[in-house]
């Protein structure tokens, strides 16, 4: 040990206790401390706490509204290279008014070619609930949070009426109730923020940076085979594997918990009344989709409860349901139901939409990212799970219509402008300005068991 160290222990001896000792080292003498000498479980715990650390500031980094090198936005290759870009590094005009705010305040300023240092970044958040998004930079109006918040929340299409009709075991019914979709939930800023977080992620797991079962790139022998699969908060195995665990939960196994931009998806979707606050996601499973991948049919599994719901990004595409689907080559399916899901739309699987029909995303047409967000039966969560505090007591937001007053009036104009802009990039709008749903009239039919065709895949 060097004399600076011995003089740092009798410092901490004297009563500074572990981290006063660790504040005191600098960063080969951790280093140092850090390299071996633990027990098994030792190690284990400071592995843990070493990549929920890297995990968290990786993911607030993607998270961050503040300008960073062009080639962070591209999609990552199978050995991790980077392929294309998301475009021109962004111009301090597409930064949220609250992202900007923050960024200014902070103690060490970003500039824009070189990348930010990982502490820049780590009380950064981005309220996803930041009402106008891109748009508010470009125009001020003026509106307070809440409402830009209420603004958007009255520019979401929301679709519930799916009828299919089939005759099953003698009973007429609609086999898609259940089933809706609600689209322009996350703008186009939102969605860019949302794909490249998903990409940082999909990076750590090339990089061996998340827990084993957390990331999986299954080997491509032929089209429509396999798609890239990021799971947290719970280890869902889609087939019997190597151990003979069923498919369902691994309850013994550990993966990473939702990362924060995640969780402000959820919250959204609670408080913007598209899930039940009696269902928010505990757990989700990233999907992402090379041209011509798939998923073949099958029902989600009743580890999880219901309602379930996707969130898409980057390409729209269709998703197929019916109580048969035909599988005609890979990749090729045919059902009675075809849904255009659209970029920035969130699909909710609830009923028999979730349970009597089977639904499958046939060979997408360029690449596609999708989100699952689901809710662990209490009875099957993993052993060392505990709950996110975050996600505990999410509300509904209440709804207020906007008032008519002359100034009211003038803003939206403004909002109508920029509703008109983001309408035209969405194509394919389902407005029903008729069926916000009344504060705790959702069902939560959740536990159907039994349905014994449905196979997860
Ligand atoms: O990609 C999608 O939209 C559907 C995903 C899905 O069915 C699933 O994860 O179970």
């Amino acid at each position: 040990m060097t004399g600076s160290m011995a003089e740092k222990r009798s410092d901490a001896v004297c009563g500074d206790g572990l981290m006063g000792l660790l504040q005191k080292l600098d960063h080969s003498e951790i280093l140092e401390v850090l390299s071996g000498g633990f027990c098994k479980n030792c190690e284990a715990v400071l592995e843990d706490r070493v990549r929920a650390l890297m995990n968290k500031k990786f993911t607030e980094i993607s998270l961050s509204n503040v300008k960073t090198e062009s080639s962070s936005f591209s999609s990552p290759t199978k050995n991790g290279s980077e392929t294309s870009s998301w475009g021109p590094i962004r111009t301090p005009e597409s930064v949220s008014s609250v992202g900007r705010k923050e960024a200014v305040s902070s103690s060490s300023p970003v500039s824009v070619s070189s990348k930010p240092h990982l502490s820049d970044y780590s009380k950064v958040e981005i309220l996803l609930n930041d009402g106008l998004g891109g748009n508010s930079s470009v125009i001020d109006t003026g509106l307070s949070e809440e409402e830009k918040e209420q603004i958007r929340l009255s520019q979401i299409g929301r679709k519930k009426d799916f009828v299919h009709i089939e005759r099953i075991d003698g009973r007429t019914m609609n086999v898609i109730q259940g089933l809706e979709l609600h689209t322009r939930v996350f703008n186009s800023e939102e969605q860019k923020k949302i794909v490249e977080c998903v990409y940082n992620l999909q990076r750590m797991g090339q990089k061996g940076m998340l827990r084993e079962r957390t990331y999986s790139e299954p080997k491509k022998w032929m089209r429509g085979k396999g798609r890239v699969t990021i799971q947290f908060g719970c280890c869902y195995n889609y087939a019997v594997d190597k151990n003979g665990n069923p498919p369902g939960i691994i309850r013994e196994e550990e993966v990473d918990p939702l990362p924060p931009l995640f969780k402000q998806m959820i919250k959204r979707m609670v408080r913007w009344h598209i899930l039940p606050p009696t269902c928010v996601p505990n757990s989700c499973i990233v999907n992402i989709y090379d041209e011509g991948d798939c998923i073949p049919p099958h029902i989600d599994h009743h580890d999880f409860l219901r309602p379930f719901c996707t969130v898409s990004f980057l390409t729209e595409c269709n998703i197929l349901f019916g109580s048969s689907l035909k599988i005609l080559d890979a990749g090729e399916f045919s059902g009675p139901v075809s849904i255009s899901l659209p970029k920035g739309s969130v699909l909710i699987l609830n009923g028999n939409g979730a349970d009597v029909a089977k639904h499958c995303v046939p060979a997408v047409p360029a690449k596609r990212i999708s989100i699952t967000f689901r809710k662990m039966d209490e009875s099957r969560l993993p052993y060392k799970y505990s709950p996110d505090r975050e996600l505990l007591n999410v509300r509904p937001l209440a709804h207020r219509p906007l008032i008519n007053t002359p100034l009211q009036q003038q803003k939206n104009t403004v909002i109508r402008h920029e509703s008109r802009i983001s309408q035209q990039s969405s194509s394919s709008p389902h407005l029903d300005k008729d069926d916000f749903p009344p504060l705790g009239a959702w069902k939560s039919d959740s536990r159907k068991r039994g349905n014994k065709n449905g196979l997860r895949q």
